[in-house]
């Protein structure tokens, strides 16, 4: 147990998780989303009826017990930092405890950040006034809940330099991540960020293990890297290619924390990069056993509601019941002689008469007219969707007004494409 001595000259054993400092990057673009992210950075985009991605990490590290959090914030940062702003306000510095939005503000010089360690690099004042022994890096865009005391515990035990969190992902897909092979004490051998050939695992030739771009260093030994990186002509600035690969090739302490539940086998997370996997997600949620435990009170997400009335199902005027079935269905909704299936609706939904929505997902204040059908499709906030129209149901049409995903043939809506122009609410 470290020790901090006061102004008396006391000292006082710091409890372990409170020499821990989070980082969370939350500055990408995140373009393969489209649409949903053309307004607002991917983190700040709405997932699971209610909430939006980063309350993920951030509930991960409230619940974990680590409740010092800088957001590195950097692309179209301004819903997000709303968002931060509402719902993660409640932490007390006077007992030191908070979630600190970090904007881009080119601290070191003329750049903008350059990569995810540059971004960690131009803030390294801020890290060091805080003084933390550990630090760890998380992504604000998966979705996952994670008990990081658990990768502490095993960075400490192992004496690790550098923790990654790693989870087998099928091979077909492993190019998109970083690769990594370990040996049997789990001590990583080689790493490689997004490989086009990526490595199998040892005895599953179908499964690859994959960098969750979750790192847990130890703080000095991070400084020393970001430092010395800075000063490589030749580096990209980006964790997973230049940082780690460099770490590797010194012979430093790398080791994967495998990501497992209680019963050993890999638990759930999700990278929801493109809009196949965010809309994959989302009906993951409407699954009668779903992977993801949104109901866990013993490990509660945490995010900003606004105070509407209890969703509403109702009989419209010609008796037809109002009716959701496998879906989740958010406070201010009104089903109104409409029918909602294996979909999400978010907050303010109003599905009008002879409507059905199924396998979709609607973001925030969106209405549905009478007799309209929607089906595996997105639907963006404040979408006015008008009596009788099908989306969903014919791909040329869909093509010619929305987005239609090439090979899903799922379709994202935006106010824009319905010739709406967007109004602040
Ligand atoms: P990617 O997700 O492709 O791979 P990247 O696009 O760099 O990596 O994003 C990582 C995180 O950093 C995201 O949360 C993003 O928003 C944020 N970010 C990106 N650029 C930033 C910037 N300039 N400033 C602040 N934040 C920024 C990474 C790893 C892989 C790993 C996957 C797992 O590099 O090794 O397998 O994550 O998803
Ligand atoms: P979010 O849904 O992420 O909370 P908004 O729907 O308010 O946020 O949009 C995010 C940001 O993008 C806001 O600052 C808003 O002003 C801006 N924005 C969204 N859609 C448009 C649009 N069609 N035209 C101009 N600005 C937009």
């Amino acid at each position: 147990m470290a020790e901090a001595t006061d102004q008396n000259g006391s000292t006082t054993p710091v409890p372990i998780l409170r020499q821990v400092f989070a980082v969370v990057l939350a500055g990408g673009e995140g373009n393969r989303l489209k649409h949903l992210t053309r307004w607002r950075a991917k983190p700040a985009v709405p997932f699971g009826g209610k909430y939006r991605i980063i309350d993920f990490p951030l509930s991960n590290c409230v619940n974990s017990g680590i409740a010092r959090v800088a957001v590195l914030t950097q692309y179209k940062a301004q819903s997000l930092i709303r968002h931060l702003q509402r719902a993660w306000n409640f932490l007390r510095h006077e007992v030191g405890e908070f979630i600190e939005i970090v904007p881009a503000q080119q601290r070191m010089g003329k750049e903008w950040y350059l990569g995810t360690a540059d971004a960690v690099a131009q803030n390294l004042d801020l890290l060091r006034r805080h003084r933390p022994r550990y630090i760890l890096i998380l992504a604000g865009d998966h979705v996952y809940t994670m008990d990081y005391a658990r990768m502490l515990a095993s960075h400490v035990e192992r004496r690790a330099e550098i923790t990654i969190a790693c989870i087998p992902v099928p091979l077909a897909q492993a190019s998109h991540f970083g690769v990594m092979a370990v040996d049997e004490e789990n001590r990583v051998v080689r790493f490689v960020e997004k490989p086009s050939q990526p490595e199998p695992i040892p005895g599953q030739p179908e499964m690859a293990l994959a960098s969750m771009g979750i790192y847990l260093f130890d703080a000095e030994y991070l400084y020393a890297l970001l430092l010395e990186d800075r000063d490589r002509a030749d580096s990209t600035h980006d964790f997973g290619r230049d940082l780690i690969p460099h770490a590797l090739q010194r012979g430093d302490r790398l080791f994967a924390y495998r990501f497992v539940n209680e019963a050993g086998k890999p638990d759930y997370w999700r990278d929801v990069g493109t809009i196949e996997s965010y809309w994959r997600a989302n009906m993951d949620l409407c699954a009668i056993e779903p992977p993801l435990n949104l109901y866990d009170r013993n490990w509660p997400i945490w995010t900003y509601q606004a105070q509407r009335p209890p969703a509403k199902f109702a009989f419209d005027d010609e008796g037809r019941r109002g009716m959701a079935v496998d879906s989740l269905v958010s406070a201010g909704c009104i089903l109104s002689g409409a029918v909602a299936r294996r979909s999400i609706l978010f907050t303010n939904t109003f599905l009008h008469s002879y409507s059905t929505v199924e396998e979709s997902v609607l973001l925030p204040n969106v209405e549905v007219g009478r007799n309209a059908k929607i089906r595996r499709a997105i639907i963006d906030k404040h979408c006015r969707i008008p009596p009788g129209m099908e989306i969903g149901f014919d791909r040329e049409a869909d093509r010619e007004r929305f987005y239609c995903c090439p090979q899903s043939g799922l379709v994202v809506v935006t106010p824009e494409m319905l010739g709406q122009s967007f109004r602040h609410y």
